[in-house]
């Protein structure tokens, strides 16, 4: 795994004019020439380096190269996983943090690939968007990272507002600056619908955020369609609905549910407890949504696409799915605050309702409808809930067995 001080050693080799990027050929070595949106060649003579512009750009170059922000998160791992296999060299951007944590490209074994280029990006710094879009030469961005969690959106919405909204107009300045080619996709969401205005939610269906989250997203996802308009940027927005894996992060409801009864099933953990039980989402999986996201910027107009199931469950049968992946039958018994479910055979009281889980403002229910999607990109999800909620037992039974779990 590469370390964070060499993977910003890196990104400085890839950035400071007068060192050379290591692997490639000293007299013929590319890098960009900002703001003349030109590729730069540089001679080397032993004690300096001449740097020349030239009018090649990477569009010329055969293999694509994508930026994909938000690496150590969950879709950000498996878009990476996705673009390697096809070939892309792919510069991963994480942030500065006293222990970053690659767990996941870890897991995905990828951490090690010639092709990911991990660099050290704040998505709050406008100034590292530009060198990031110079350094790298991409010509797709995938605009992944974000406070991607609703709950906390309550207690800080400035800093949400920041990361989630401000850090996409960050990016699309730098794009409009230095090369107006570049593909961008933007990770809008479903959270956006938020008190639904109709059902199934569609592309044509009218926003009503109901958080902080929400609302930053929907400034990112408007500001992308304004770029699309005013300045031709070729910006394209997926409404993506919940979506779900092994390598979700432990505060979403749905992992929560499968480490917890995965700790359960171990003798680890004795309860769940979770918020709101009756709040209905459609749930896909991660993998399936990057494949998306990835159609999107193949496609031949940049567009905005709804990716969802079309499938609706409640949070009270996510998690008797995920119990009875362990043989476990739950009874319910008690309303709201005073539900709880109890194993038929044991008697043992398994879950209950803490309200501190409660959000200020809840999105009782979303369902989309991915026809767009079908229809343009011959998308369409390939995994059912029930199989998820097996592929996230698994993994989690697996790690607590082997004594971790992030
Ligand atoms: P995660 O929370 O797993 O990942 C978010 C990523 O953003 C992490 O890599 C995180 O880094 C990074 N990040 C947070 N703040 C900053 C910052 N200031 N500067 C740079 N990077 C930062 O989210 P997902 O992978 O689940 O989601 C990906 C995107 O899709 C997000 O934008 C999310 O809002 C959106 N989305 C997700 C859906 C889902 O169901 N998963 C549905 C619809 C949209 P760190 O590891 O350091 O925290
Ligand atoms: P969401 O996902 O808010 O839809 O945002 P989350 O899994 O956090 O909540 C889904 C629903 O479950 C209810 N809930 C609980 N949620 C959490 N986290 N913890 C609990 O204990 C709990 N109990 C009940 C919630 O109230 C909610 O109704 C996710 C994120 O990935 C966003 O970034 C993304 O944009 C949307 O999905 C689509």
């Amino acid at each position: 795994m590469i370390s964070g001080s060499e993977a910003k050693a890196t990104f400085l080799a890839h950035y400071d004019d007068s060192v050379m990027e290591y692997g490639q050929e000293p007299d013929t070595l590319a890098m960009p020439c900002y703001p003349l949106y030109r590729a730069a060649a540089y001679t080397v003579s032993p004690n300096h380096v001449t740097r020349h512009c030239t009018n090649k750009t990477k569009r010329d170059s055969v293999t694509k190269t994508a930026i994909v922000t938000g690496i150590s998160g969950q879709d950000g791992a498996y878009l990476a996983e996705n673009l390697l296999d096809r070939g892309y060299t792919v510069y991963g951007t994480y942030r500065r943090t006293s222990s970053v944590n690659f767990w996941r490209i870890d897991e995905l074994g990828i951490g090690e690939h010639p092709n990911l280029k991990l660099v050290e990006y704040d998505l709050t710094d406008m100034g590292s968007a530009i060198r990031l879009i110079d350094m790298s030469q991409a010509t797709e961005i995938y605009n992944l990272a974000a406070q991607s969690f609703v709950g906390v959106s309550f207690d800080q919405p400035i800093t949400t507002g920041q990361i989630t909204g401000l850090g996409a107009a960050y990016l699309l300045e730098a794009i409009r600056t230095v090369n107006r080619d570049i593909r961008f996709y933007q990770a809008s969401t479903s959270e956006m619908f938020g008190k639904v205005q109709a059902i199934p939610q569609t592309e044509e269906t009218p926003f009503y955020p109901r958080s902080p989250y929400g609302v930053a997203k929907l400034y990112a996802h408007w500001l992308t369609v304004n770029y699309r308009e005013s300045f031709g940027i070729f910006g394209t927005s997926g409404i993506l609905f919940n979506h779900e894996s092994p390598l979700r992060g432990r505060e979403f409801v749905t992992r929560k549910i499968t480490d917890t009864v995965a700790k359960i099933s171990l003798g680890k953990a004795q309860i769940l407890e979770l918020g709101n039980l009756d709040a209905k989402r459609d749930w896909g999986y991660a993998k399936d949504y990057v494949e998306g996201m990835r159609l999107m910027l193949q496609h031949d107009v940049p567009d905005t696409y709804v990716l969802a199931t079309n499938r609706m469950e409640t949070v009270r049968s996510f998690v008797e799915l995920a119990f009875a992946q362990v043989g476990i039958e739950l009874d319910w018994s008690g309303k709201e605050d005073s539900e709880i479910g109890i194993d038929r055979n044991t008697g043992v009281l398994r879950v209950r309702v803490n309200p501190q889980f409660y959000r200020p403002s809840e999105v009782d229910l979303l369902i989309g409808d991915p026809a767009k999607a079908k229809q343009d990109l011959g998308w369409e999800p390939t995994v059912g809930l029930e199989e998820l909620a097996r592929l996230m037992i698994e993994a989690d039974v697996r790690r607590n067995k082997a004594g971790w779990s992030f």
